[in-house]
């Protein structure tokens, strides 16, 4: 049987592929030349390929194999690449080191599949089908959001997840790390945001309803260990966006420090509960020193240009009661309660972009976030528009296409999670991060997509590997290639499923 056409088994699939007859054959003696600026490429192509091919692929200037940087390349962009492989050699060239990252994700999906594998692969000859590829992508932001603050994993595991998810050129990795169940990231100047804020007596077994489970649940990472998540993602060319919720979601940093909420005497636990809590941040000078110090922290940490701080599901119930919060709302002569997230939002939007940050927020309605804002839609694709329209860069997160927390099947054999529509494959696929009705300069504020991947029902690595493959392949092929035909994408995802399988990743079948 003649082997398919090679933009047929990539995953994404490439923006230009020509197949030609041969193939190029690595080999212990393989050497590669490595150009200026193009060492971490060389590095991780090594890396990537020894486990499982024992290539030592040592530099050599005569190497068959070429790494390449060319800045005059510029219509590759910051990820593009170019790679031309024939019998006797294999060039690699890219504008941006990004772009050889990329290239070095497609090699290795050329390779037979056993180059994917923890163990080597032994009598494998390591070819790869002579080939001519043009890759650039279509939006420059293809993401994957893992909420480690419902329930906390080891720096290990993420670890892992960033691998993967650079294998599918997914580039950012977006970092939930707080929320009203956990705080995960450590602060030095509030401490007891992770020693009180990282702990909780017992979970919510379902997702209404009063059952719980009478376990406690903990953790939180170390500096260390998230400066080392950020070095490593970025080797693999993907950014760590961390994300620090406020005015809402903050019920763990208010069981840590009470005098930060609206009512200083009360003593609060770290929530046990899921669903909106109406137990918010109060709006006291004190509370926009806490935020931009803790940010100051983050920023020592995430080198990232983008910062999230949340901003969703932030009732007002506790405002309209707070004298205090009325005594803002006098002072700075906004009209209501409503008004407040807005004004809290600009203050702490102000000084990331002081700071040479860009705030990033999850949108109710698409007209709330202040300007300079990067908007993450969820709810409704008629706020990605309304917020581009008003000048936002946007990212499309649309919950019945992204949310991977929602079950793929209407199958009763899912595990239980998360209530409400199912995310099929299919829609993950479909979904276009351009929301229709966008005029070309509209159009041209929508950064790309995202996955949502909340925790409140996937505790294990099993689950949450079960929950993000092979939805994520589709995410990745939406963001990367544009739209493909459903029947193209299925057949490329029967091959890509080899390499998940290689790489024993617990995926849905
Ligand atoms: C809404 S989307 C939330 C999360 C929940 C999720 C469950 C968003 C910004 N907030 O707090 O975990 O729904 O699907």
């Amino acid at each position: 049987m003649p082997a398919p056409p090679l933009d047929a088994t990539l995953l994404p699939r490439p923006t230009k592929a020509r197949t030609r007859s041969g193939q190029f054959t690595f080999t212990a003696d393989t050497r590669v030349r490595v150009g200026e600026g193009a060492e971490d490429a060389a590095r991780l192509l090594r890396t990537l390929l020894a486990p499982a091919t024992g290539l030592p692929l040592h530099p050599a200037d005569d190497g068959a194999v070429v790494l390449a940087l060319d800045p005059d390349l510029t219509g590759l962009g910051t990820e593009g690449y170019g790679l031309t492989v024939g019998p006797h050699s294999v060039l690699l060239r890219a504008a941006r080191l990004t772009g050889l990252l990329r290239g070095v994700q497609t090699i290795r999906q050329l390779l037979p599949v056993q180059a994917l594998a923890r163990a080597p692969g032994r009598g494998v000859r390591w070819t790869l089908p002579c080939a001519e590829i043009t890759d650039v992508p279509r939006h420059p932001w293809r993401g994957a959001m893992l909420d480690v603050a419902r329930h906390f994993q080891p720096v290990e595991y993420l670890r892992r997840y960033v691998d993967l998810l650079a294998l599918h050129k997914i580039n950012v990795f977006h970092l939930h790390l707080t929320d009203d169940q956990g705080w995960r990231m450590p602060v030095t100047a509030y401490p007891k945001l992770t020693e009180i804020g990282g702990h909780r007596t017992r979970s919510m077994t379902g997702p209404t309803g009063d059952v719980y489970d009478g376990t406690a649940h903990g953790g939180a990472y170390t500096r260390a260990e998230l400066a080392g998540l950020v070095e490593y993602a970025s080797a693999l060319g993907v950014t760590v966006v961390p994300e620090i919720e406020m005015p809402g979601h903050v019920r763990a940093a208010l069981a840590a420090y009470p005098r930060l909420g609206n009512a200083p005497d009360r003593a609060l636990e770290v929530w046990t509960r899921w669903g909106v809590c109406d137990t918010v941040l109060g709006v006291h000078d004190e509370v926009l020193d806490f935020c931009r110090t803790v940010l100051e922290e983050v920023m020592e940490l995430f080198p990232s240009p983008y910062l999230h701080v949340g901003g969703d599901e932030c009732p007002l119930t506790e405002w309209e009661r707070s004298p205090l919060a009325r005594a803002r709302i006098a002072a700075e002569g906004l009209h209501g309660p409503a008004d407040l997230h807005r004004w809290f939002l600009a203050r702490i939007g102000d000084f990331l972009v002081r700071n040479g940050r860009r705030p990033v927020g999850w949108a109710e309605t698409g007209t709330e976030l202040p300007d300079g804002f990067t908007v993450m839609a969820w709810r409704d694709p008629a706020h990605a528009l309304a917020a581009a329209r008003r000048g936002h860069d946007v990212i499309n997160a649309h919950h019945r296409a992204t949310y991977l927390d929602h079950p793929q099947s209407a199958d009763p054999r899912e595990p239980p999670g998360q209530p409400g529509a199912v995310v099929a494959l299919r829609d993950v696929h479909g979904h276009d991060p351009v929301p229709a009705g966008a005029t070309s300069d509209v159009a041209a504020r929508v950064l790309g997509t995202q996955a949502q991947l909340w925790t409140e029902f996937a505790a294990t690595p099993e689950r949450l590997e079960y929950l993000t493959y092979p939805r994520l392949c589709a995410l990745a092929d939406r963001g990367w290639s544009g739209p493909t035909e459903w029947g193209d994408f299925r057949s490329r995802l029967d091959l890509h499923t080899a390499r998940l399988d290689a790489l024993e990743v617990r995926r849905h079948p």
